[in-house]
């Protein structure tokens, strides 16, 4: 059979534990040839950015429609969209696109060290014009309150978010609940009116710089492989959990740690 194929269309991360590069990794490492659409590109180490300067709307759409005419997409994934204007153009091309592929959307807001990535008018535009074509909308806990939902404390807080988040936005979402609960990561997807639980034990003391485009990326990869929601998030969770075990680990001339995920090859995620 053919390999696979999924699409990307997110931003450059110079340091290449994030963004484009973490999900290309993503896709190698799970079998999919993996194709890309830069919005943006990122001067960055894990944990500050320096700069971040967009591509324009036209080769944006450029990539994407190119790509869209040639290849047999399997599933695409969104990261870092950057402005109102790319997300826009981006919803456009994917409308247009001759038959419906999954869609799975990372809304990427902040980095992990908290740097803002996203203009602040651009929440609306993926709200208007963005969920509605996604398949699964991916959004951590900071994520989910700036898209609306009540801030969560806890599992039951967490399950009135997602459900909130589901009926206003009419997809599946999975909330990434990160160390929210004691030892494990648990993550909650509601889709049709059910809940569905993901847990894996919280690996302490790691840098998670690239975990939430990995994790996406993964998603999309299962999707692109045929895969139903809920086995290609259960395999994108064993994933990402193989990956930041592995983590490699520098020093910087200063002497400082650099964490970065090691996007390990498939014989992790076997069962
Ligand atoms: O992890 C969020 C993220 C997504 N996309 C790009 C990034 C980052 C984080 O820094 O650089 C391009």
């Amino acid at each position: 059979m053919a390999i696979p194929i999924a699409l990307t269309i997110a931003g450059s991360d110079s340091s290449a534990g994030a963004g484009i590069q973490a999900d290309l990794k993503t896709f190698s490492a799970l079998g999919i040839y993996g194709l890309t659409a830069v919005t943006c590109v990122v001067a960055e180490i894990p944990g500050k950015v320096s700069r971040i300067e967009p591509v324009s709307v036209e080769m944006v759409r450029a990539q994407i429609d190119a790509l869209a005419k040639n290849f047999p997409i399997g599933a695409i994934k969104t990261g870092l969209l950057y402005s109102s204007a790319i997300i826009s153009n981006v919803a456009r091309s994917i409308a247009d696109l001759k038959q419906q592929i999954p869609l799975v959307v990372d809304p990427v807001i902040t980095a992990t060290g908290g740097d803002p990535l996203l203009e602040t008018d651009a929440i609306e535009v993926y709200k208007n014009e963005l969920f509605p074509l996604a398949t699964l909308i991916t959004p951590n806990l900071d994520e989910a309150v700036q898209l609306g939902a009540n801030t969560v404390r806890d599992r039951e807080s967490m399950e009135r978010a997602g459900k909130e988040l589901e009926r206003k936005f009419k997809t599946a979402i999975l909330l990434k609940g990160g160390h929210l609960s004691g030892d494990d990561a648990v993550d909650l997807l509601f889709t049709n009116g059910k809940v569905i639980e993901f847990a894996a034990p919280f690996v302490r003391d790691v840098a998670t710089h690239g975990t939430g485009c990995t994790y996406s990326a993964a998603i999309a990869a299962g999707l692109a492989a045929g895969m139903s929601l809920p086995d290609a998030i259960a395999r994108a969770k064993k994933f990402v959990t193989a990956c930041i075990t592995s983590r490699l680990r520098w020093k910087s001339n200063a002497g400082k740690n650099i964490d970065a995920l090691k996007h390990s090859s498939g014989d992790a995620v076997e069962d």
